[in-house]
């Protein structure tokens, strides 16, 4: 029957209602902070329904502030995030310390809704707010001799009760190939639901690359160095059998200990079944290209 509601119906309407709800309040959140913009990533993650802030921001892994699930949420307040400054040398033109204001002057800040999934076996959906790490590589003026990316935490051992167990090798450091740090998914994040990105989650600024497991996304970063050599990680270091350079999201791939086949979606419920894990966590279309020969078991 053809009434005032059918006439308008559009792609839209046959989303969940809290969904959408949930998305016009981030819309009008955007709007209110003069987010510029909806990148064509996002644009194709408009299905995914994210998970609440509640589960980003309790359910965390931050070992600089404790190895438990809600060490972070706990302790994490007392990372002094202002002022903040990030120190980008290397192989660049422009190696300076960077004052995150300066930083986010120049940068535009959109939204990214993407899936997030630990080597752990768990997964989210986050609707993260950033900028291309290209951009900001681009700002810095990248060299043609540069290969990867090295980037570094801070290590405050008065504001980071972690830091006293040697659970890692502090601090705490991750790297990517150069094409990897220069694709359109990767971004620096610096909030969620269109709100400061809380400590725990790796105020103020924060890489997230949404086709390599979660560790790979390292928080609260200090120093950004462009080489020519394959940077050291945090993981491998630890435990190089067990954790590789590159990290791609991959079903196919057991982690030594585990299957990756699949995974548990946070806030499913205890008795929520496991979903199937997809190859590159879902980004295969965009992403698989960099890694075209490349033997994935051996480069894990
Ligand atoms: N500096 C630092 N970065 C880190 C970690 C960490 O312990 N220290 N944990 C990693 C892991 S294992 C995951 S799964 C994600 C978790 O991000 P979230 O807490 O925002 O969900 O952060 C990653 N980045
Ligand atoms: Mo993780």
């Amino acid at each position: 029957m053809a009434n005032r509601w059918t006439n308008t119906l559009t792609d839209r309407d046959v989303t969940p209602e809290a969904a959408f709800l949930n998305r016009r309040q981030l819309m009008a959140g955007a709007a209110g902070l003069g987010l510029i913009g909806m990148a064509s990533g996002a644009k194709a993650q408009d299905a995914l329904e994210p998970n609440p802030w509640e589960d980003i921001t309790q359910y965390n892994n931050y070992y600089e502030f404790g190895t438990g699930k809600e060490d972070p949420a706990r302790y994490a307040d007392a990372l002094t995030t202002q002022p903040w400054s990030v120190k980008i040398d290397g192989m660049v033109d422009k190696p300076a310390d960077y004052a995150l204001e300066d930083i986010l002057q120049a940068m535009t800040t959109e939204e990214r809704i993407y899936r997030f999934r630990c080597v752990e076996g768990w997964s989210m959906v986050i609707p993260w707010n950033g900028f291309e790490l290209a951009d900001l590589l681009n700002m810095a003026g990248v060299q043609s001799g540069a290969k990867y990316v090295a980037f570094e935490t801070a290590l405050r051992p008065d504001e980071m009760p972690g830091v006293r167990y040697p659970v890692l090798d502090w601090p705490y450091v991750e790297g990517l190939r150069l094409d990897e740090a220069m694709h359109p998914l990767t971004i620096m994040a610096t909030g969620i639901y269109g709100r400061d990105i809380p400590n725990q989650n790796g105020a103020p600024m924060r890489l997230v690359v949404p086709w390599k497991y979660g560790f790979k996304s390292i928080k609260s970063i200090v120093r950004i160095t462009l080489t020519d050599e394959e940077p050291p990680t945090s993981w491998n270091k630890a435990n190089p059998n067990e954790y590789g350079f590159y990290s791609n999201v991959n079903p196919e791939v057991s982690h030594p200990r585990w299957s990756q086949a699949t995974e548990r979606p946070i806030g499913g419920g205890v008795f929520a079944s496991r979903v199937p894990t997809q190859m590159f966590n879902g980004y295969e279309k965009e992403v698989a290209s960099l890694y075209e020969g490349m033997d994935l078991k051996a480069n894990f």
